[in-house]
């Protein structure tokens, strides 16, 4: 008896868990196409027209409309890129000086991404340089590299300080092929579109709405280095051992990156 006790037990968690898993990387999944789609939106609406149908109140109604396509995104953001030698022009044309993630005044690199429009939501992003974050500086180099959405590890974000991760797609100038080369994606480089996953804040309202949640405790870990797990979401795990626990494999869409959640009862079944 006590042993098909145990059995229905295991069987209950790897069904919760595998239902979390699921339910989880479809919404990463939806809101990273939308991400993709809001990238191609400002290619061919900011690049392609002359001038530019996007401005900051274009592109914050818009993002507003639309925010319940980026279900796990506290909102989106675009940063220009910008060289060193365009700086003093750019600045001019916008009336204001780029700053630093830490809000000082930037100072000169070879390259900036100042955040020009925003949603209303992340506004606390207008004007920053994004290549003054080590996170955010990283994505945008391995984006536009790739062309490929982009994931960083999890960190504390800007605004909430909640546990999250950066999602960023590269914006080229019209005319990059479909194949073309790192050196090629580099040099048609325009800007980075892409906006935070509030994973702490976010998640949590989306398992409290499920059946069972109080009886399981979820953490989900970034294990790219799988010798040294990252905690992304779930409370710290108790130092003695869980005899019954599950492991779901997350797919968030970026193959650099390995992500998997772990589930265990909150009290012995
Ligand atoms: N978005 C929201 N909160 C953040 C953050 C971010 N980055 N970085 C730190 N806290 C405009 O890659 C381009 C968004 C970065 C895109």
């Amino acid at each position: 008896l006590r042993r098909e006790t145990m059995d229905r037990a295991e069987e209950r968690l790897v069904s919760m868990c595998e239902e979390r898993a699921r339910m989880l990387q479809e919404q990463f999944g939806v809101t990273v196409n939308h991400v993709h789609a809001l990238a191609i939106l400002i290619s061919t609406f900011h690049f392609e027209k002359f001038p530019s149908a996007i401005d900051q109140d274009t592109f914050a109604k818009y993002t507003a409309r639309t925010s319940f396509e980026r279900p796990l995104l506290n909102g989106v953001a675009y940063a220009q890129r910008i060289f060193h030698h365009e700086r003093e022009m750019f600045e001019n044309q916008q009336g204001w000086i780029m700053k630093t993630m830490k809000r000082q005044a930037a100072p000169p690199q070879d390259e900036y991404a100042p955040v020009i429009f925003s949603q209303d939501t992340v506004s606390y992003l207008a004007r920053i340089d994004m290549m003054s974050g080590e996170e955010d500086r990283e994505n945008i180099l391995r984006a536009r590299a790739t062309g490929k959405a982009v994931l960083t590890n999890p960190f504390r974000l800007l605004g909430s300080n909640h546990l999250g991760v950066v999602l960023t797609f590269a914006v080229y100038r019209p005319g990059l092929a479909a194949d073309a080369s790192v050196e090629e994606r580099v040099e048609a480089t325009a800007g980075y579109l892409g906006g935070a996953f509030d994973v702490e804040s976010l998640v949590e309202n989306l398992l409290s709405k499920l059946a069972g949640n109080q009886d399981i405790v979820v953490n989900v870990y970034d294990v790219t280095n799988a010798s040294e797990p990252m905690a992304m979401y779930g409370p710290q795990s108790p130092d003695g051992k869980v005899s019954l626990f599950h492991v779901s494999t997350l797919d968030f869409g970026d193959p650099f990156r390995a992500h998997e959640m772990r589930c265990r009862y909150r009290q012995k079944p």
